[in-house]
């Protein structure tokens, strides 16, 4: 897979890239990054990037021709989905994530200022992406939160124990509590069965925990699934 950024502020992105999973699948060749500074793109001699909104108002419009002129030389192949980061977009979900990992090549554009002129919008952009209903002052730690989660889920990320071994049944849940040494930590005490060894009661208790936790935290989550009347009544109690 091949993505390539365009923003105004590459340094906010460069850096994340040089860590951790998204460092190593680049280096296992499972994934190729190239940021590019959308002012590389100008051709007057002030590189500007922005300009005042015909009609009138506050804030600045990203000015089309840069973004042409990058979409031009980067979709030499013509095969690239370009995604606008944007909060008018659809909200990104885990199955989006999934969906956009098995693409070969993704172009994507940060906003910045009051949002970009529409005409990107109906020529170049073919998916508009927001990651959540709160204000963020660009499209670049969005655009970054698009590749951390594309690149985990790409083939090798993980590495096969991780992946292969999440309960299947548990993967629409939230996380059961986790605990490691020591067992007694100051008198707060790791719950006994996971000392047991017995691993069918651990099994158990963890998706009795997880279920809990779902039905406190997230009972949006469980409206998904079809619980059984065991599941329900735990469900029920949590509440
Ligand atoms: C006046 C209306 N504002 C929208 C709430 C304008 C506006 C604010 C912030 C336009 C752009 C931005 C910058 N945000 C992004 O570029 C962005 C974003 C976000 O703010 N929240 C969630 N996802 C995203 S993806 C890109």
């Amino acid at each position: 897979m091949k993505m390539d950024v365009l923003a105004l502020f590459p340094e906010i992105i460069a850096p994340a890239l040089q860590t951790g999973i998204l460092k190593r699948i680049q280096d296992d060749g499972g994934l190729s990054v190239n940021v590019y500074n959308l002012r590389d793109w100008t051709t007057d001699k002030h590189k500007t990037v922005d300009d005042y909104p015909y009609g009138g108002g506050a804030g600045m419009i990203l000015k089309p021709e840069p973004i042409f002129a990058a979409a031009e030389t980067l979709n030499a192949e013509s095969d690239a989905q370009f995604i606008f980061l944007t909060p008018q977009g659809i909200p990104l979900t885990q199955p989006m994530v999934e969906a956009l990992s098995l693409e070969t090549h993704l172009i994507l554009i940060c906003g910045r200022y009051k949002g970009v002129d529409e005409r990107v919008r109906e020529k170049i952009v073919t998916k508009e992406i927001s990651i959540g209903d709160y204000v963020l002052s660009g499209g670049e730690i969005a655009a970054l939160v698009i590749l951390d989660a594309i690149a985990r889920v790409l083939p090798g990320a993980l590495g096969d124990f991780e992946s292969a071994h999440e309960d299947s049944f548990s993967k629409d849940l939230l996380d059961h509590p986790h605990y490691t040494r020591p067992a007694d930590y100051e008198g707060l005490k790791v719950p006994e069965v996971l000392l047991s060894g017995h691993h069918d009661n651990i099994k158990k208790w963890r998706y009795v925990e997880a279920l809990k936790r779902t039905a406190q935290r997230r009972p949006d989550l469980l409206k998904e699934l079809e619980l059984t009347d065991e599941e329900l009544a735990i469900v029920n109690k949590a509440k």
